[in-house]
């Protein structure tokens, strides 16, 4: 006995020791406070081990809700891979990009914020354009689950603007293309993915194959620069080989398979993490060139589809959504990573406008309008979502969401908070990928076309209000798309209001026989516009 209170008492001294040393601790090292929160949070039980998975977030690039078989009984490009996530993942029916071009969705799903909020919010960079529509410190997807101890990279396509210099230090913020020889290539890239919570980057500026500045981006260098003017004398030449500008090209820059080069980065990034960091949760943010024009499918796609070039860069974007999940499945990680595949808005008019000429297929199908339009193809994408244990497989969902759902989401998965900028425009699909939602998570949801907070649309429930005449987008008066105009309803009106639910292709304009609804959606539009929601 006394043996043992001597024992407690010498214990209890040491025991006062040990909290005054962790206390001490505490305060001087952030690290060793966040992993003594987990653990509480762990014991609390608010984070269950095994809640926190691996995140794989897939963004294709302009692939149409028409393009995957599983949205598109009548596509003509098989996507067995796509496919598979439906068949053990949740497919979204009603989910929506942010906005209808690339820059400014990408922003959206990156921070959970609407784009038209920030200067320049519409905005598509090309080459050398910045700088960055994230502010320094703005929380990403990225750099929220880096705080909660994630592994994070990202792979491909960033297209948020960069800061490049030249040899005087100046930086240069010029998307024209002659701006790429007065770039300093010994000086790091600035305000790139490094700078916004992934710890590792391996991609390019803008879009790969598209406009003057074909290099890779390794971190925050360049390590081989673009020296010489692109050739395209070696290049396809087809209806699909449009966007593929004239600009500047590195040596080692393989115009028709930089999505292979991707996929093998991305590739040896989870082998190398699986084999030396199995414990630590991973996010992998891949975002393809597929299937953005031109489409310069790898060699081993092409001719394969049986539906032309741009069939077969469908087929390369479905293959390598299998090869990533293949690398989970192989290393026995599937059941505990949350697979996301996505796309940043509706197909390219000329894919489509094509497309549906050649070979029948129909990328945009079955809603009007597409790439850079405010109508239903332009910003209705596929979203599957797979997260085997948490999401029952094969379900089918007409929540309406949006890809700035994603952030929150995320947030609830591993108990962060959120911040009431995101909160605004981020909902947590949670419950609906639990199966739990007994209601929309989301009250309305906002898109924004061509010319940003100039082309906003609302939706509530089946009632879509846009602010703006015709497309926001695209010209239906001339050129490709004259042929596939509907005649305007009301001539001359300056918003259009849609009953979706009866009129899903969006071709009889209700705003003055509703004009009661179409006040309360523009009210509640400018309302969210200007006093954030
Ligand atoms: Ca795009």
């Amino acid at each position: 006995m006394m043996r043992v209170r001597a024992g407690g008492a010498e214990g209890e001294t040491i025991f006062r020791g040990r909290i005054e040393l962790l206390f001490h601790r505490l305060v001087v090292s952030p690290m060793l406070l966040f992993r003594v929160v987990l653990i509480c949070l762990l014991a609390s039980g608010v984070l269950r081990a095994g809640e926190r998975p691996n995140i794989v977030l897939i963004l294709a690039d302009d692939f149409g809700y028409g393009d995957a078989t599983c949205y598109n009984s009548r596509g003509k490009v098989p996507t067995p891979q796509i496919d598979r996530l439906a068949q053990q993942g949740l497919r979204f029916t009603d989910a929506h990009s942010p906005a209808t071009v690339c820059t400014p969705t990408r922003y959206g799903l990156l921070t959970g914020q609407m784009p038209f909020r920030v200067p320049r919010g519409g905005t598509v960079f090309t080459g050398a354009g910045g700088p960055s529509l994230l502010a320094s410190n703005q929380l990403t997807l990225a750099s929220l689950l880096q705080q909660h101890g994630y592994a994070t990279w990202a792979v491909g396509k960033w297209h948020l603007g960069l800061t490049f210099r030249d040899a005087a230090g100046e930086p240069i913020h010029d998307g024209r293309p002659e701006a790429i020889q007065r770039i300093d290539f010994s000086r790091p890239v600035e305000g790139g993915p490094l700078e916004h919570g992934f710890q590792r980057f391996f991609g390019t500026a803008c879009c790969p194959t598209t406009d003057w500045l074909y290099a890779f981006i390794d971190g925050d260098r360049i390590p081989v620069p673009p020296t010489r003017p692109l050739d395209k004398s070696g290049l396809p030449r087809h209806p699909y080989a449009n966007d593929c500008r004239a600009g500047m090209i590195a040596a080692d820059f393989p115009m028709q398979s930089v999505d292979q080069v991707f996929l093998e980065r991305s590739r040896q990034l989870l082998e190398q993490h699986l084999e030396q960091h199995p414990e630590q949760p991973f996010f992998l943010y891949h975002a393809t060139q597929a299937v953005h024009l031109p489409s310069f499918a790898s060699s081993h796609f092409q001719g394969q589809s049986g539906a032309g070039p741009h069939g077969d860069f469908l087929l390369e974007l479905d293959d390598l959504t299998g090869q990533l999940s293949e690398i989970l499945e192989r290393r026995g990680v599937l059941d505990r990573t949350l697979f996301i595949f996505t796309s940043d808005n509706g197909p390219e008019v000329d894919a489509v406008v094509q497309m549906r000429a050649d070979h029948g297929h129909d990328g945009a199908a079955p809603w009007r309008g597409v790439k850079r339009d405010n109508w239903e193809g332009g910003h209705r994408v596929p979203l599957l979502i797979r997260w085997p244990g948490v999401v029952p497989a094969g379900g089918v969902t007409d929540q309406l969401v949006s890809l700035t759902d994603v952030l929150a989401t995320v947030a609830e998965i591993v108990g962060a908070p959120l911040p009431a900028e995101v909160s605004r425009d981020s909902f947590s699909m949670l419950p609906v990928l639990r199966g739990e939602a007994r209601a929309a998570v989301r009250p309305y949801l906002v898109t924004q076309a061509f010319r940003g907070a100039q082309t906003l649309a609302i939706r509530r429930g089946p009632w879509k209000y846009l602010a703006h005449a015709g497309s926001g987008g695209n010209s239906y008066q001339q050129g490709r798309l004259q042929q596939h105009a509907l005649p305007e309803r009301v001539a001359g009106a300056a918003e259009q209001l849609y009953d979706l639910a009866s009129d899903p292709g969006e071709t009889s304009n209700l705003v003055e026989s509703q004009r009661a609804i179409a006040n309360e959606l523009r009210d509640l539009l400018l309302q969210v516009r200007e006093s954030g929601g």
